[in-house]
């Protein structure tokens, strides 16, 4: 390998090991790797699954591909000879913000563990140029800029043999396929993830510091930005145009792939799973059934197979992310389905009664999970209460109708990633306890249950947590020119910004904090709040709950009789790099979520496995942690998901009764008080006062002060540091559950039978 390297390294930059930069050093192996990939065979079998998806949020993928290849410790040690750190030359690879949040970072496990379980499966999606966005802070509030992220040589394989013309109403696209391969743990296969792209994108119509670009010119714009701002008809429409360019694409590659192997299309269902990542692929369904009828299918055989081969996976109860679109917009964009459309919601109102079952509603609008529930054999939620809710209430309608197409998988994490990736000084020490079986069956960390009395295991794990804690500090440091105290507790909050996770709640316990201490009671151990968090451009109150906790950050820093004792900290640009250096240092993991509006979350899962404890609610996955761990081993607060519905139900909840407590009210308007009006802006943090008190849809006030309560226990328990550590150990050996290999291996077994 040494050899292998410096020849690339002369030959393209007249330099070797010794003195080539980590930009030569990073092309070198990424080239290596690439080649290593391209000489595996691709992983056999007879039926192959698609898994459609608007987001894969893959990350870096340097580290995680030497380590499913098998080469990470060797070229780890050719560059320690050389005095060379890994680390550093990952800090070159940039990585591409080709998702938002859950959704799409769980497609990108999923894609590892589907390889690794050596089952046949690509991921079809789209090539963003700018992603998601790059996140910026200036004057405590968030602004966006694009985030380019493709270099002249990437991890982008462009397939110059796959064009597929995909017609719109107003033109004919031809597309671009760039493949990134996906290298199976100690497989010796891959699979590949499918981005399509089109020639005619031209990315100089975004500025330099922004996102804002013209909307209207699709060809140009198409596959600029995930996500586009869609507060107005043409930002809905650019939608629209991804969406059908996606599954049109994936349509045809899907039934090239079964063609040129020489299946015959009526049996499709024998060779392809397809899997419907939330709505935003849908009219996949649509269009399979239009390109077959193409190929001289009638309806019937159209929808019959189609039926059989798509399978839909829901992953949020909230009203607006089940995708409706107006039939009229459809028509502007895709003319070419809505017959199609039309014909499947007919069929539907011959045979169903219940009209609010229908995929054309009286409005006109098309509702895409509809869709995908009665034009696919499968529908699952991402956790057990997540499923279970989905039967009783949101989709119970559809429950009725088809008992047997309802399924649970709950969510899981690849543990090469969020375990031997990032935070390899714990994998080393689980390895020397347990043997290297876990990092195949994770089940296996169960054994560490052994130890869990040994006190000089428990001092090891408080050890590799310091150790975690002091790289954070340096990280933030550096990137942030922030402070933080490695000694103090690090109490993380890490994911997309939404009223439903309340990370506003959060910010009220640092009011109480911070008053408390100001009051002159001291913690025992100094406190770090971390939070990480991008918020939709267009979500206001979003961006003010950001405004609430950059004001909060200097507020804590730069008071001398709070700083030595409580901070509030934000990362800037939180994405999965971030997550791989704060995960592995935190103690506390927040899981704060209303109960009943978290599908699953999959943090809960990361911070768990590195030996975090969880403070959260009854919800998502937290229920499941909460069973595997027993109620020592977590600490559990707030009303549970029965309340809150029967809440919504009755609209039963009223935040005016909460502020009539004076504790309770303190802690809002300090909001508007003259500390965060010094430092922040009037109209932001009254406007953020205002929704809490009038409206708080996610009741913020009515879980608080059980939180407040039940998080200065946390802090107090932290103290007895053996007691702490026996939970942290406890919480690792019963993460096993949450390995996607799990997840992967169900969805195999009951959804897509592939082997
Ligand atoms: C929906 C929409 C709709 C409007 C435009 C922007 C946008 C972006 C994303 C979405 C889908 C959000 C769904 C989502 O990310 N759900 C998360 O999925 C995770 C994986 O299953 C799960 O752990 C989280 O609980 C769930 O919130």
């Amino acid at each position: 390998m040494e050899k292998r390297i410096n020849e690339f390294l002369t030959k393209q930059y007249g330099h070797d090991l010794d003195n080539c930069s980590n930009e030569e050093l990073f092309d070198a192996l990424m080239t290596i790797t690439k080649e290593e990939m391209a000489n595996k065979p691709d992983v056999p079998g007879d039926k192959k699954l698609y898994y459609i998806s608007a987001e894969f949020l893959i990350g870096k993928l340097l580290s995680n591909n030497l380590i499913n290849l098998g080469l990470y410790d060797e070229i780890n040690e050719v560059l320690k000879k050389h005095d060379k750190e890994i680390a550093d030359v990952e800090e070159i690879e940039p990585e591409p913000s080709l998702g938002n949040g859950g959704l799409g970072r769980l497609a990108a496990c999923f894609l590892d563990s589907i390889a690794s379980l050596n089952l046949p499966g690509d991921g079809v999606g789209l090539n963003y140029h700018y992603g998601l966005f790059k996140q910026k802070f200036k004057d405590h509030l968030q602004q966006e800029v694009k985030n380019p992220w493709i270099t002249k040589e990437s991890w982008l394989n462009k397939r110059e043999d796959i064009h597929f013309q995909v017609p719109f109403r107003r033109f004919t696209v031809t597309s671009t396929l760039y493949d990134i391969d996906v290298p199976g743990y100690e497989t010796g296969t891959k699979n590949r993830l499918h981005l399509f792209d089109l020639d005619s994108v031209d990315d100089t119509i975004v500025g330099d510091d922004t996102i804002d670009f013209d909307k209207t010119d699709i060809e140009k714009n198409m596959t600029l930005f995930l996500y586009p701002d869609d507060s107005d008809d043409n930002g809905r429409l650019l939608r629209i145009y991804q969406q059908y360019f996606m599954v049109s694409n994936a349509a045809q590659l899907i039934l090239k792939e079964a063609k040129d192997k020489g299946y015959d299309l009526h049996k499709l269902d024998q060779h392809v799973a397809v899997q419907i990542n939330d709505t935003h692929p849908s009219m996949v369904i649509p269009e399979l059934i239009r390109l077959l009828q193409n190929e001289g299918f009638t309806m019937n055989e159209a929808i019959d197979v189609v039926t059989k081969t798509c399978a839909y996976t829901n992953h949020t109860i909230l009203a607006e992310a089940l995708e409706t679109w107006p039939m009229n917009y459809m028509e502007a964009v895709v003319p070419h389905l809505l017959p199609i459309i039309r014909e499947l919601d007919n069929r539907l109102r011959e045979t169903v009664k219940d009209e609010s079952t229908y995929i054309i509603d009286k409005e006109n609008r098309v509702h895409m999970a509809h869709m995908d529930i009665h034009y696919g054999h499968s529908v699952n939620g991402v956790a057990k209460l997540h499923t279970d809710i989905l039967k009783d209430t949101e989709l119970h309608n559809f429950y009725e109708l088809y008992p047997e197409k309802f399924n649970n998988k709950t969510n899981g994490i690849t543990f090469r990633r969020w375990l031997v990736h990032c935070n390899p000084e714990l994998t080393k020490f689980i390895e020397s306890l347990i043997g290297p079986g876990f990092k195949k069956d994770a089940m296996e960390l169960e054994k560490l249950m052994a130890f869990v009395d040994d006190e000089a295991v428990l001092n090891r794990l408080g050890e590799i947590k310091a150790d975690n804690k002091k790289v954070l500090a340096d990280y933030f440091k550096k990137m942030q020119n922030v402070d933080i105290d490695p000694n103090s507790i690090f109490d993380v909050q890490v994911k997309r910004l939404h009223e439903y996770k309340r990370q506003q709640m959060n910010c009220l316990y640092a009011i109480h904090k911070y008053l408390e201490i100001k009051s002159g009671k001291k913690p025992e151990t100094p406190i770090t709040m971390i939070f990480g968090a991008k918020a939709a451009p267009a979500y206001i109150i979003a961006k003010d709950i950001i405004h609430l906790i950059l004001c909060l950050q200097e507020l804590t820093a730069s008071d001398p009789e709070v700083a030595p004792y409580f901070r509030v900290v934000m990362a800037e640009n939180y994405n999965v790099t971030y997550a791989g250096k704060i995960i592995p240092a935190a103690e506390i993991s927040e899981q704060i979520s209303l109960a009943s509006k978290e599908a699953s979350g999959t943090s809960n899962m990361k911070f768990m496995l590195n030996g975090a404890v969880t403070l959260g609610t009854e919800d998502g996955a937290n229920v499941e942690i909460h069973q595997l761990v027993g109620d020592e081993n977590i600490y559990i607060f707030g009303e549970d998901a029965d309340t809150v519905v029967k809440l919504y139900a009755e609209a039963g909840y009223h935040p005016a009764t909460f502020m009539a407590d004076e504790s309770i009210a303190e802690l809002v308007n300090f909001i508007v008080g003259d500390e965060l009006m010094a430092i922040g802006k009037k109209e932001n943090l009254e406007r953020l006062h205002h929704e809490l008190i009038t409206k708080d849809w996610f009741m913020t006030l009515l879980d608080i002060k059980d939180y407040i309560k039940t998080k200065d226990q946390v802090y107090v328990d932290y103290a007895d540091r053996k007691a702490w550590n026996r939970k942290v150990l406890i919480n690792i050996a019963k993460a096993g559950y949450f390995s996607s290999d799990r997840t992967i291996d169900q969805y195999n077994k009951e959804i897509w039978k592939l082997k």
